[in-house]
């Protein structure tokens, strides 16, 4: 286990290797520290969501698999869960939270009729906890999105439930934004798709720009607090061969109606570079918003860990300096492994790639690129692979008052025997 003194001694050392690639790694550190990362809440409580529970749902494509004890049950452990999380990560963190997680004091509540009061509990929890919160319409889950479509379902009462859900989900967002003091990103996903081949492509695509222009018609809501994200995906469990909300359609959604697009890094073929549709995004699209996930073979939700598509994804951004123009978010779902650490996991591993896009001897590269030596900047790529990022890393962590190293693991031990265990 690192001790603070290894720690400073490490990181002087790797300071100076840096520094010789023309990287000024306390730059770094600082912004790493200050970029937010809004955490998904869905991790508590495998994506169950707070609603009385129903009969015969279909899950709307998205599965938790996995039955490690101490799911979160209710809200308050929830908190409980995420606040431990949050004691454990460095850095600036967001809550990310979906519509069904609303405590509506056992009544019950349609999702047309959610109300910004059925989030007191957690407004006032991320005011203790100082971070802003995020939120998302929940598209799936309901009796209403059994038949695989919501706002492109060719029922016009079933859309325009759908339509008010998404409208409701706007002003929750606009309150949360104006309670928090921070704007907050509403992101919008849902399950439409087709198991087989449909005889009409058509017709869907275009209920469901209409719909999501009527949920955005409400001038109410200020754009400045509520921002606006759409979700796309390839394919989804019963969405096999057709998502009406493909990426094509949500690209040239977002680009004409002025609202963010989100890559989650599961959503695309597993051999294509999600990095790489970064600078081809961002030529047209102001801001972008990210799902870090891990797709292993499919869009499995794994925790996300610190893999190439992750880190290539952030290299990315530093290459084109993009910092500014990305919102970081988290999204999977392990039911396998303890919770805590999952989250832990996911969210370092995250920043991790931040920080080592921060790292990156991007200047060096480029003027290698572009004065024709192209043997040197791929042998300084690979080289920066083997720069020593952990020991600026341990060295943000202890700067931040967390556990460096693999420490954290003892706290979330702790907390197992002490609060996780004793949940059924
Ligand atoms: C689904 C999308 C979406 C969800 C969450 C729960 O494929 O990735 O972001 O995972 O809204
Ligand atoms: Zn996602």
């Amino acid at each position: 286990m690192p001790t603070a003194k290894k720690i400073s001694a490490a990181y002087k050392l790797a300071q100076d290797a840096y520094a010789a690639v023309g990287v000024d790694t306390e730059k770094a550190i600082k912004r790493a520290l200050a970029l937010p990362i809004s955490l998904h809440c869905w991790q508590t409580d495998d994506v169950a969501g707070l609603e009385p529970p129903r009969e015969g749902l279909d899950g709307g494509g998205i599965m938790a698999t996995g039955g490690y004890p101490g799911r979160a049950r209710n809200g308050d452990e929830m908190r409980s869960d995420l606040s431990k999380v949050l004691s454990l990560l460095p850095g600036k963190q967001r809550l990310n939270l979906h519509a069904f997680y609303a405590e509506t004091d056992g009544k019950p509540v349609d999702r047309d009729a959610l109300q910004p009061e059925h989030f007191s509990n957690w407004v006032s929890w991320a005011r203790r906890e100082r971070i802003g919160l995020d939120f998302n319409p929940t598209y799936f889950a309901h009796p209403l999105a059994n038949a695989g479509f919501t706002l492109a379902h060719a029922d016009p009462s079933v859309r325009q439930f759908w339509i008010e859900h998404g409208k409701v989900s706007r002003r929750i967002a606009q309150h949360f934004a104006e309670k928090l003091r921070t704007p907050c990103v509403n992101n919008h996903w849902v399950p439409d798709g087709a198991k087989d081949a449909p005889a009409d492509r058509f017709a869907p695509r275009h209920r469901l720009a209409e719909s999501y222009d009527a949920i955005f018609a409400d001038e109410s809501v200020d754009t400045a607090k509520c921002i606006d994200a759409v979700e796309g995906k390839l394919f989804g469990l019963g969405s096999e061969e057709y998502v009406v909300g493909s990426q094509e359609f949500y690209s040239n959604y977002a680009l004409t109606r002025q609202k963010m697009l989100c890559l989650d890094l599961g959503h695309y073929h597993p051999t294509e570079s999600v990095a790489d549709k970064v600078s081809a995004h961002l030529e047209f699209h102001p801001k972008l918003l990210v799902h870090t996930s891990r797709p292993v073979r499919w869009d499995s939700d794994h925790v996300v860990t610190l893999d190439d598509a992750v880190r290539n994804f952030f290299l990315e951004i530093a290459r084109g300096n993009a910092w500014n123009r990305i919102t970081i978010a988290l999204d999977f779902f392990d039911a396998s492994i303890n919770r805590i650490a999952a989250y832990v996991i996911g969210t370092r591993a995250t920043r991790q790639a931040m920080l080592c896009g921060l790292l990156d001897p991007t200047a060096q590269l480029q003027a290698a690129e572009n004065e024709g030596r192209g043997h040197e900047r791929l042998a300084l790529m690979e080289y920066t692979r083997a720069l020593p990022w952990g020991a600026v890393w341990d060295e943000l962590c202890r700067r931040d008052d967390v556990p460096a190293g693999a420490d954290w693991l003892k706290e979330v031990a702790r907390y197992e025997k002490a609060v996780l265990s004793k949940r059924d």
